[in-house]
């Protein structure tokens, strides 16, 4: 790994990590709890992408809030700068150090504490992954409000502290909501409890929020209270072809006043997403070619109920010519081979081809220039050696993902796309990151979406946190 990687960027003055330093973790956790080998601790220095990757020497796994809360205060006071992680599926660089922070992952956090079968509520350490919590909780007739293509792999406390989106937003709504309480730890290492489990709490700030999208900048999450609703008795997915985006708005509008209350999810993609996960993974595709495609998720507690709105509804698509093809199934397997056509595309677009870089530009749109951005950014590319420019998304939540991937880094490229894609989405009004945050690579764009007067509030706010700025420098906050 080289340690010249980000020529723009100067290492803060942070101490350097010394035998001394890994002593004094020594006393704070048992030595299985830290990774020095450099072999070990490279995986935790680059990120699922690939694209970012800093030289830590160290990662340390705390089992509880005391352990990060000691460790913390001893950084504090040493000066050491931190980069907290939890399950590395970020897509923008925050998860892993830019220089040499030490890491500290939640791997090790993983128990679920309770789970309350009247309320729905799960208070659970952050380093439990998004599945383990989703099949414990069906095991109660409960689920997650949150579903994501990561959620193998990602831990609460990061899907936390990104306010992860996904796939059931469009029902659920945003993690401020759902989440309920959480349990933090400051720069300095005091351990801040806004654990609370009530709905309802309207008694001052609401500190809780301030940690929800704050990417590891404020304070290290370590445990979280969320509120889960009961796991829908029936389910049905719906896969559809369509001619044209145009298409794709006026079929999500039939679909808000025809499922109305049992509609879950709507998402999209173009073609050439869609083609990616057919030809990387070998899979059918369940409709005939088409330029744009739909799946449509119903959950509700009535299976013939839903299945007849589902069917009804699809008829009067057909019949208005908004729907080309179509399929629809209630069966698990199958629903799971649909899912994996949408979810499975960011992974698709990283191995289509060998040692490609991708572009991936997370952003929130008015459904008028939803899909109109990729089509501009096309022409830009005309003439240039890409080999994918698409887009997909959470089209029910006016949260595009547009991607593009050629065959290896070109600053040319970047200049064609960057900063025209942000300033373009800020023009309409729309944002910058819609549900992946800013990490390390947006940082000089957050201004397109945010005021100077916002983000100098952010900048006190940080001060207050972390007046040090040993948490997940380099992050979030442009530079000065
Ligand atoms: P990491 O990647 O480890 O960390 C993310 C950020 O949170 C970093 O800044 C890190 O420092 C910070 N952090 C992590 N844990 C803590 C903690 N305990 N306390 C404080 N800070 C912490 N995102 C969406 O919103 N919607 C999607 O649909 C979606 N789909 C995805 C699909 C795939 C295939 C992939 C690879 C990613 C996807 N993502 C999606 C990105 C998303 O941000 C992450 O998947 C997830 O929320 C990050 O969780 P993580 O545990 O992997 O966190
Ligand atoms: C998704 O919805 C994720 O699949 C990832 O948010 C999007 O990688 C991307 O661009
Ligand atoms: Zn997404």
């Amino acid at each position: 790994l080289t340690k010249v990687r980000y020529p723009h960027l100067k290492r803060g003055q942070y101490a350097e990590i010394s035998e001394k330093h890994i002593q004094m973790f020594e006393r704070i956790v048992s030595k299985n709890q830290i990774l020095t080998d450099p072999s070990d601790v490279e995986p935790y220095n680059i990120d699922w992408l690939k694209m970012v990757c800093g030289y830590s020497s160290v990662v340390l796994k705390p089992r509880n809030t005391e352990e990060v809360s000691e460790i913390l205060k001893f950084c504090n006071d040493e000066n050491i700068a931190v980069c907290p992680q939890g399950g590395r599926t970020g897509v923008v660089g925050g998860s892993v150090p830019v220089f040499d922070e030490v890491i500290v992952s939640t791997q090790l956090m993983n128990k679920i504490i309770s789970i309350d079968p009247i309320t729905g509520v799960l208070i659970c350490q952050a380093g439990c992954v998004l599945e383990n919590l989703d099949s414990a909780l069906n095991e109660k007739g409960l689920t997650m409000p949150l579903d994501l293509g990561a959620k193998g792999s990602c831990h609460i406390g990061g899907n936390v502290s990104t306010n992860a989106g996904g796939i059931r937003y469009l029902r659920y709504g945003s993690l401020h909501g759902n989440v309920l309480g959480i349990e933090a730890v400051k720069a300095d290492g005091k351990i801040l409890d806004c654990l609370g489990t009530m709905k309802k709490d309207n008694t001052g700030y609401h500190l809780k929020n301030l940690f929800i999208g704050s990417e590891g900048t404020l304070g290290l999450v370590t445990k979280v209270a969320i509120k889960c609703p009961p796991k829908p008795k029936a389910v049905n997915v719906a896969f559809i072809g369509l001619e044209s985006f145009e298409n794709i708005l006026s079929v999500f509008q039939l679909a808000k006043s025809e499922l109305a209350e049992v509609l879950s999810a709507f998402e999209m993609m173009d073609a050439p997403s869609m083609h990616s996960v057919v030809d990387v993974y070998h899979v059918k595709s369940p409709v005939e070619k088409c330029p744009f495609y739909a799946l449509i998720e119903t959950s509700g507690s009535n299976a013939s109920h839903d299945e007849e709105k589902l069917t009804s509804f699809l008829e009067k698509g057909m019949a208005e010519g908004l729907i080309i093809d179509g399929t629809v199934t209630g069966e698990p397997s199958r629903m799971l081979n649909l899912w994996q056509l949408r979810e499975g595309i960011p992974e698709a677009i990283l191995h289509s081809k060998e040692n490609c870089y991708v572009y991936k530009y997370d952003i929130s749109l008015p459904p008028q220039q939803f899909y109109q951005i990729v089509d501009e950014c096309k022409k830009r590319l005309e003439g240039k050696n890409y080999s994918l420019c698409c887009g997909y998304g959470h089209v029910g939540d006016c949260n595009l993902h547009l991607n593009v991937s050629i065959p290896e880094y070109s600053p040319e490229i970047t200049n064609i796309l960057e900063p025209f894609v942000f300033e373009w989405t800020a023009h309409y009004g729309g944002s910058i990151s819609a549900e992946h945050g800013i990490g390390f690579k947006k940082t000089q764009y957050l201004h397109l979406s945010k005021t100077a007067e916002s983000i100098e509030v952010m900048r006190q706010l940080k001060q207050v946190f972390d007046p040090k700025g040993i948490l997940n420098p380099y992050k979030v906050l442009p530079d000065v």
